[in-house]
C-alpha cells in the first residue's frame, strides 16, 4: 500500500455572523483561507460551528461557501450545534461549489475526497449535530475504516470523562477516542487548541477557534506514510 503525504488545515468554531464579534469572526475566516493557500494544504476540514446562529443570512452562507470553493481544493464542513442555518432543512446542498462537501446526513456520512478528478486518498467521516442533547454522541456512529485511504473522523462535541449525571450534550468520551479506527480525529466545540488524544488512539485535537478568544488558532495536520501524523497549532492574529 502506498499512501501519499497529505497536508490538511483543520479549523472549527468560526461563528460567522456572530452577534457578539461579527468583524472578528470574518477576520478569523480570512486568516483561515489565507493559511490554506500559504501552506498549500491538500484539503480543509471544518469541525463545526462555521456559522453562529439560525439567523445568519443566505448571503453570508453563500459567500462563505463561495470563498471555500475558490480555494480550489476539497473542503469538508461538518455542522455543529450552532449551524442550525444549515441543518434546519432550508439549505440546498446542490448550491455548494465543486469540491465543497457539507455533511448533512443524519447518522453520519463518509466522503472520499478528490482533487481535479483524482482520488486524494483521504476519507472523512462525520455526523452532523441535529440534536444537541445528552442523547447525541458525536463519535458514537463512527463508521469503520473501509479502504486503504487516510481516514479522518470529525466530531463536534465535548470530550469528557466526568459526567456522573449524564448531563452534558454532544458528549465524546476518551474511550470512544481511544477506540476510533482513524488516522486523526478533528474536533470542534471547545474554542481552545487542545490535544485530547486518548491512550494509544489516533491523534485527536481541538483546533481552537480562529476568532473570539484570546488565543485564536488553526491546525495544520501533516500525514506522512513514514513519519506518521504530526499536528501544528498555528497562532492567528486577534
Ligand atoms: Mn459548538
Amino acid at each position: 500500500m502506498t499512501r501519499r503525504s497529505l497536508k490538511l488545515l483543520h479549523t472549527s468554531d468560526l461563528h460567522l455572523g456572530s452577534d457578539i464579534y461579527p468583524d472578528e469572526a470574518l477576520l478569523g475566516f480570512e486568516q483561515v483561507l489565507r493559511l490554506a493557500v500559504d501552506r498549500s494544504v491538500d484539503a480543509v476540514i471544518v469541525a463545526g460551528d462555521l456559522f453562529d446562529n439560525r439567523g445568519v443570512t443566505p448571503q453570508l452562507i453563500g459567500e462563505a461557501f463561495r470563498r471555500f470553493g475558490a480555494l480550489r481544493r476539497p473542503v469538508v464542513v461538518l455542522p455543529g450545534n450552532h449551524d442550525t442555518a444549515l441543518t434546519n432543512g432550508s439549505f440546498d446542498r446542490r448550491s455548494l461549489p465543486e469540491g465543497v462537501h457539507l455533511l448533512l446526513k443524519p447518522g453520519g456520512e463518509m466522503v472520499d475526497l478528490e482533487h481535479l478528478g483524482e482520488p486524494l486518498g483521504l476519507s472523512v467521516w462525520g455526523e452532523p449535530v441535529y440534536d444537541h442533547s445528552p442523547a447525541f454522541r458525536p463519535m458514537g456512529a463512527l463508521q469503520p475504516r473501509c479502504s486503504e485511504n487516510w481516514y479522518i473522523g470529525m466530531a463536534h462535541g465535548l470530550v469528557t470523562d466526568s459526567d456522573p449525571y449524564d448531563e452534558y450534550s454532544s458528549k465524546i468520551t476518551p474511550a470512544e477516542l481511544a477506540a476510533a479506527d482513524c488516522d486523526y480525529v478533528a474536533l470542534g466545540h471547545v474554542h481552545v487548541f487542545r490535544d485530547v488524544t486518548s491512550g494509544e488512539g489516533a491523534p485527536a485535537f481541538y483546533s481552537g477557534a480562529p476568532s473570539g478568544g484570546r488565543s485564536p488558532t488553526a491546525v495544520i495536520v501533516s500525514m506522512d506514510p513514514e513519519a506518521g501524523v504530526t499536528v501544528e497549532a498555528v497562532q492567528l492574529k486577534r
